[in-house]
C-alpha cells in the first residue's frame, strides 16, 4: 500500500485563472505590467513570492508592510472568485480516480503551497476524500523544499519512500524528489525530466506499476 500526496492547483483543481484575475486587478491598481507569461511563474510558488516576482517590474520600492497589504488584498480579490467554485469543479475522472485508489487500499493526502487549501476543498466536496492535509497553513519553507510532503507523510503515518506526488508544477517535482519520494507529474510536469511517473491524464494513476 502506498500514500499518494496530491498537489491541489493544477491536479485536482484548476484555480490559475483566479490568481491572475486576482492578481492582474492588484496590478493594474498599482500600474504595474502583468500578463499571463508572468502567471505561469507562479504556479506552485507560495503568495509572498508571487508577490515578489509581480513587484520585479515595478519601479517602486515597497516595504514589508505595504507587501503584506498587498498579498491580503490579492488574497481578498482571490477568495471572492473561489466563492464561485462548485463540486462540478472536480473533473468525475479525478473523484473516481481517487475512490479507486482508496479502494485499493492506498492512504490519500493532499500536499498544498496554499493557504485556502481547505476553502478550495470544502467549496468542491473533496474535504472527505482524504487521510490529511498538510498545506499552506502548515509549512515555514515551500516547494521546491519538501517541508510540505515530508508534512504530509507524517500526518499520514507513513514513510516518505513509500510516497508518490502527484504535481504539476517543476517545483512540486523538485520537493518530491528532494523528500525522497516518488514523483508522477501531470500537465507541465508531464515532460520533466525528474519526473519518475509521467500522467497524460489523473486516471494514469492507476496504470503506475504496483497500484
Ligand atoms: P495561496 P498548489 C499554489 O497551490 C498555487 O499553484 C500558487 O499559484 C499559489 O501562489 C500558492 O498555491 C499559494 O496560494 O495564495 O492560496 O496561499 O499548486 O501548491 O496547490
Ligand atoms: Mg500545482
Amino acid at each position: 500500500m502506498k500514500t499518494f500526496i496530491f498537489d491541489l492547483d493544477g491536479v485536482l483543481v484548476f484555480t490559475d485563472k483566479f490568481h491572475y484575475q486576482a492578481w492582474k486587478k492588484m496590478a493594474d491598481r498599482l500600474g504595474i505590467y502583468f500578463d499571463e507569461e508572468i502567471n505561469n511563474r507562479l504556479r506552485g510558488v507560495s503568495r509572498m513570492e508571487s508577490l515578489e516576482i509581480i513587484l520585479e517590474k515595478s519601479t517602486k520600492k515597497y516595504s514589508d508592510e505595504e507587501k503584506n497589504d498587498l498579498a491580503e488584498e490579492k488574497n481578498n480579490y482571490y477568495r471572492e472568485l473561489l466563492k464561485s467554485m462548485t463540486p462540478e469543479d472536480v473533473e468525475p475522472a479525478v473523484r473516481r480516480t481517487l475512490a479507486e485508489l482508496r479502494g485499493r487500499g492506498h492512504k490519500l493526502a493532499i500536499g498544498s503551497s496554499s493557504k485556502n487549501t481547505k476553502f478550495i476543498l470544502r467549496q468542491t466536496a473533496l474535504m472527505d476524500e482524504f487521510d490529511a492535509i498538510s498545506d499552506g497553513t502548515n509549512i515555514i519553507k515551500s516547494k521546491p523544499d519538501p517541508e510540505v510532503f515530508l508534512k504530509a507523510a507524517f500526518f499520514v503515518g507513513d514513510r516518505p519512500e513509500n510516497c508518490i506526488v502527484v504535481e504539476d508544477a517543476y517545483a512540486g517535482i523538485d520537493a518530491a524528489k528532494a523528500g525522497g519520494m516518488l514523483a508522477a507529474g501531470i500537465g507541465d510536469a508531464e515532460h520533466y525530466e525528474k519526473t519518475d511517473y509521467p500522467l497524460k491524464k489523473f486516471e494514469d494513476i492507476l496504470q503506475i506499476p504496483n497500484v
